[in-house]
């Protein structure tokens, strides 16, 4: 398959009919905005007008649900893949129009929380790209992630409206509507069960499209909009009961009306299972409809498609199929799960308990009440092959079982009722095996796997670092953006010096760029000739944002105490969101804020320590940061981070990593080399240790003189225009005893140990520039291209 062509006539057509379309005159007449507006919707006029390459189906369909796809902008995205940046951007040019400026009108599409729904949306690329069929399934919600911004230091949130209404590159299809019942109640019907619910919604099909670089490939990813299935009840209408007519119909779109702000917490609500149910209800009636259409056997269903759930917020796929398939084609229960339980994979993304997603049973009842009844035929059937390994032991039931005390279990579901199960980097998958799933494993051990995670090189590196690139071009003269491993072949510059010189200069530019960024945004100035050292992804205990606070408090204090002493300067640079009710991350947020405000005022430190926390981070943001990091803090307690994938991103753009033996860190240290990477603190044996002899903060406090008196200089008010108590919450969760649960204090003098380590190369700025090389050239491996293989080799594709 071949990059498809570009028609400048059928484009400036196109163009025209976009202008017309709002009544315009002339071209003239457009805002920015317009302009982006139209150029978008022409392109995605030409590409609907001649339909991009569907790949054969010689393999397993994918489709992948997920309830969050978070895609970042896509013109400029779709303009890269397609090829065709360079001759739209002369066309405009014709018009006075700078394409880059024009790129900067579209509204983020945030439709998804951080690291899992921006994976979803790298795979997809990765999947169009390596030629494997598939379709995303997600959710059209009006709202996406909320944005901050901070009033005295605070977040706060206000609604993402992204305007999905009049987003170009949208196609609705109207032929693809599913009608969703919810509610009502279970009836026998001779010897079959029926579900008479209670009302019915319907879900709508706006599809977005998915271009694979430059091989004329186009899939959709599909997101399901839910409004009323009728648009008024008639006889409430006579009857004069129009407002209550009307009710359904606006129930119904309360469903797709916001993303849940939350990750790695589940909150239990109502209408989130709602949602699942209903995103799950409209993708297994289109996955089979499109299995009909190509007229094969419902029998072969596992045979043609594979449904790949991200996470377990899809699982209750798995006994709507068994439903469909049961009541609605009257199939046998063995027939039906011999096809359901050969067609569903799990990834999971996180060990943490309080994300593993459990639903209460009399809840799932009210709404799904037949899927509640399929879910105890499951429990009751994988009963007897527990009993029978473990006979007798109660214990082994408690933990197995997908359905105990009134709850539902989603992960266990997942792993019972689909064929494979995988982690998202190597030692995250030992980890499932070990901690989360071991007596699986004793059950299944084919199942498990691991797939370590990946990042689409179109746009983190082609797209967000465009210097970068044509430096790659010119040094490998190769097409790189699809097969990374041929970095490899940058590792031999590292010791040239004229090479050296052009990769430093790339990322001073960077640097230039985002200083401008951050002073547009935040008013505050910071020099690039500084260190940049950089932690961007959501605010979570875990990932110890409060460490690296920890750490600039350190340096503070040593400016002060010595203001003569010639030090390396740095910018400390933050970027996260707090789920609005994660009370203590929004309290670390504040700390940060308080405490920059403190030392960027402070004249003893000048150019010395900057700290800025961007407000509003989002992918658009990443691409500014990333590119023009020095340093990457990936600090998380070892065990804890899944995989990361900024991690991957910031690597490849050439910043060395501060880090953890924790989630795909581990990977990276064994491709980059000790050398060139900063690895610290406690590993997950030494923080199972620690907890296990009963580990006491305190004492880590008692002991560390630097670390008692930051913190002592926390507690004083002298960041916090005197108010002692304004970062209590933080400080109690630290430092009461059998507090500091991510070992926060465990690992702070290491960490100063590694942040010094990386001062004394950056000192050195050869031998600096020479490790950011070497990271850039052996992180092939982390394309997310080398993902989706792994997942077609490993579980999709796989013999079984
Ligand atoms: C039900 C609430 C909830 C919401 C989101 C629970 C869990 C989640 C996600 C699974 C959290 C998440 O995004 N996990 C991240 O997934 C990335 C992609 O695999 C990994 O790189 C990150 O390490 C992991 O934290």
């Amino acid at each position: 398959m071949s990059q498809p062509t570009f028609s400048k006539t059928q484009f400036q057509a196109a163009l025209t009919r976009q202008w017309q379309g709002i009544g315009l005159r002339s071209a003239e007449e457009l805002t920015p905005h317009q302009w982006w507006q139209a150029v978008s919707g022409a392109l995605a006029e030409m590409l609907a007008a001649r339909p991009l390459a569907q790949l054969p189906a010689k393999q397993r369909h994918v489709n992948y649900i997920s309830m969050e796809f978070l895609i970042g902008r896509l013109t400029g995205n779709n303009l890269l893949n397609l090829g065709w940046y360079q001759e739209v951007s002369d066309v405009l040019e014709e018009y006075n129009i700078n394409l880059t400026d024009l790129l900067e009108e579209e509204i983020d599409p945030a439709l998804g929380n951080g690291g899992l729904g921006r994976l979803a949306a790298c795979f997809l690329d990765s999947m169009a790209t390596v030629g494997q069929p598939a379709m995303g399934y997600g959710l059209n919600y009006q709202y996406g992630l909320f944005r901050q911004s901070f009033v005295d230091g605070k977040q706060m949130e206000a609604p993402d409206d992204w305007q999905r209404a009049s987003y170009p590159w949208f196609r609705h299809n109207a032929a693809l509507d599913v009608q969703v019942g919810i509610g009502g109640k279970v009836v026998k019907d001779g010897k079959h069960n029926r579900w008479e619910p209670a009302f019915v919604l319907k879900g709508e099909a706006w599809d977005l499209p998915v271009l694979g670089y430059r091989n004329g490939v186009a899939q959709p990813l599909r997101l399901w909009q839910a409004t009323h299935a009728h648009p008024f009840d008639l006889t409430k209408f006579n009857d004069g009961e129009f407002l209550k007519a009307e009710q359904q119909g606006i129930d119904a779109e309360k469903l797709t009306k916001v993303l849940y702000p939350n990750d790695n917490h589940q909150a239990g609500k109502k209408l989130r299972l709602m949602q699942q149910y209903f995103q799950c209800a409209c993708s297994v009636a289109d996955i089979l409809r499109r299995h009909h259409q190509a007229g094969r056997k419902l029998a072969d269903l596992a045979q043609y498609e594979v449904i790949q759930l991200n996470d377990t917020h899809p699982t209750i796929a798995i006994p709507e199929l068994l439903r469909v398939l049961l009541d609605e084609y009257q199939m046998s229960w063995d027939d039906a799960w011999a096809i359901t339980s050969n067609t569903f994979a799990y990834t999971n993304h996180t060990l943490m308990p309080e994300a593993l997603e459990c639903w209460d049973e009399r809840l799932m009842r009210t709404l799904l009440p037949r899927h509640v009844q399929i879910i105890k035929e499951i429990n009751r059937r994988f009963k007897k092959l527990v009993d029978k390994t473990w006979p007798g032991d109660d214990a082994v039931w408690a933990k197995l079982a997908v359905l105990h005390d009134g709850q539902v279990r989603m992960a266990n579901l997942c792993v019972v009722g689909g064929f494979a199960v995988n982690g998202v980097a190597a030692l995250h998958s030992e980890l499932v095996v070990t901690d989360l799933f071991p007596e699986y494993h004793q059950l299944w051990p084919n199942k498990f796997h691991n797939v370590t995670n990946g990042i689409t090189p179109r746009r983190w590196i082609k797209q967000c670092n465009p210097a970068l690139s044509a430096l790659l071009d010119k040094t490998l003269k190769k097409e790189w953006a699809n097969d990374l491993d041929v970095l490899i072949g940058l590792e031999k510059y590292a010791d040239d010096a004229a090479f050296r010189k052009e990769y430093r200069a790339i990322k001073h530019h960077n640097k230039e760029r985002l200083a401008e960024f951050v002073k547009a945004r935040t008013g505050i100035v910071i020099n690039p000739q500084a260190l940049f050292d950089v932690q961007i992804k959501r605010l979570h205990e875990y990932k110890r944002q409060h460490l690296n606070l920890l750490h600039i408090l350190a340096l503070y204090k040593e400016i002060c105490d010595n203001p003569q002493a010639d030090r390396v300067a740095r910018v400390f640079l933050f970027g996260a969101k707090a789920a609005p009710g994660y009370y203590l991350a929004k309290n670390i947020i504040y700390a940060i804020n308080k405490a920059a405000e403190v030392i960027n005022n402070d004249p003893r430190v000048g150019d010395k320590l900057k700290v800025v926390f961007l407000p509003d981070y989002c992918v658009s943001a990443a691409e500014m940061l990333i590119p023009a990091a020095d340093i990457s803090e990936q600090i998380s307690t070892a065990g804890k981070e899944a995989s990361g994938t900024g991690n991957m991103k910031l690597a490849l753009n050439g910043a060395l990593t501060v880090g953890t033996l924790d989630g795909a860190n581990v990977e990276i240290a064994e491709k980059v080399g000790e050398e060139n990477i900063f690895i610290f603190g406690h590993t997950v044996e030494q923080v199972k240790a620690l907890k296990a002899a009963g580990y006491d903060p305190l004492k880590w406090r008692k002991k560390d003189k630097v670390l008692d008196a930051v913190l002592k200089a926390l507690e004083s008010g002298k960041f916090s225009d005197g108010d002692k108590h304004a970062f209590d919450q933080m400080l109690h969760s630290l430092g009461k005893q059998g507090g500091d649960p991510y070992l926060v204090m465990a690992d702070f003098s290491a960490y100063l140990d590694a942040q010094k380590r990386a001062d004394a190369l950056y000192l050195d700025q050869d031998a600096w520039t020479r490790a950011a090389i070497l990271n850039t050239a052996r992180c092939g491996m982390f394309s997310s291209d080398r993902s989706i293989r792994d997942y077609q080799q490993r579980i999709w594709q796989a013999k079984r």
